[in-house]
């Protein structure tokens, strides 16, 4: 039997932050592609409990910095419900996205169950993007590009006090893994607000092994660990379907060993797949290889260290 906890997944079919239709087919594709029957296969108690409802995708251009931001309040809110429940009952969340906007309603949930319990959240955030625009700067309105900044406490109330108080998250809380675009605005912001950002250049220059040590340093058993993955962390090549594919992302067996290593700390407690675009991916390949990855990351390549 595993020692992780039960696990809850919670489908959320909505592109309401993204700039291209699509990521709201991506809890079916994830279904289709094997998801609960793979973590079942890692001895794992599985619920799946069905999709989340929320407004339609109005589709229309921004409006004060913003693309449907009443719309993404309302999608948030389900989501910081749903996960906060499956916290409450002991059980750990999976949310399948969904467009990244919908990480500020599960990290703030996640946060706050923390709060609650008395432990220390970390979040590591996969992702090709910094995701730390602000209305202010933000080439595109899309609310996807903003999640870190809101939890940040830069952003609208309504998502930056989703859960009440705010800033959510704390410099030494986050660390970003992946990060190879990062627009000219957003740059400047991420370096005043000093985020801890692992980018391609950094994981070339010292490898996937020792960033990963770096990132995962500091941790006790006291840490609860939430995952971000944005399945645009992957390299194109292996990963087509998502919406803003970035050139230069982590290969398949480098992919494997970032999340064998957050295996390997058993501290996982919370995991966000968010981005996966079945209208961008031929043959649900990317869906696919997404429940490879989580299948690694709920310790299927540890054989060797059992
Ligand atoms: N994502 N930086 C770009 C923007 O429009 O703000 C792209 C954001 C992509 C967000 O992939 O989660
Ligand atoms: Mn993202
Ligand atoms: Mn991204
Ligand atoms: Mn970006």
């Amino acid at each position: 039997m595993s020692n992780f906890l039960p696990v809850s997944l919670i489908g959320v079919p909505t592109d309401i932050g993204a700039g291209h239709r699509g990521a709201s087919m991506g809890p079916e594709a994830l279904r289709v592609a094997g998801l609960t029957a793979a973590l079942i296969d890692r001895g794992l108690d599985v619920i799946d409990r069905g999709n989340l409802s929320g407004p339609v995708n109005p589709w229309q251009p921004p409006y004060d910095g913003y693309r449907h931001l009443p719309e993404v309040i309302a999608w948030n809110r389900a989501v910081m419900l749903a996960v906060a429940a499956e916290l409450k009952l002991q059980r750990m969340p999976i949310m399948l996205g969904g467009d990244h906007c919908l990480a500020i309603g599960s990290i703030t949930a996640v946060a706050q169950h923390c709060r609650d319990i008395g432990k220390r959240l970390v979040v590591v955030w996969l992702d090709a993007h910094a995701d730390f625009n602000t209305s202010a700067i933000t080439p595109s309105g899309n609310i996807h590009g903003m999640p870190v900044a809101c939890l940040f406490g830069h952003g609208p109330d309504a998502l930056t006090r989703l859960g009440g108080s705010t800033p959510v998250l704390s410099t030494d809380q986050l660390r970003q893994v992946g990060i190879r675009s990062v627009d000219a605005g957003e740059k400047r912001l991420v370096k005043e607000v000093g985020l801890d950002i692992y980018d391609m250049r950094y994981i070339d220059e010292i490898g996937v092994k020792r960033s990963m040590e770096e990132v995962l340093s500091g941790l006790d058993k006291n840490t609860h660990l939430h995952l971000s993955f944005d399945v645009d962390f992957l390299d194109p090549a292996i990963a087509p379907g998502v919406g803003t594919t970035v050139p230069g992302g982590p290969n398949y067996r480098e992919a494997q060993l970032v999340m064998e290593m957050i295996a390997d700390t058993g501290l996982l407690g919370s995991l966000d797949i968010v981005e996966l675009n079945p209208a961008f991916d031929v043959h649900n390949q990317t869906a696919a290889l997404a429940v490879d990855l989580v299948e690694s990351l709920f310790g299927k390549s540890t054989l060797m260290r059992e």
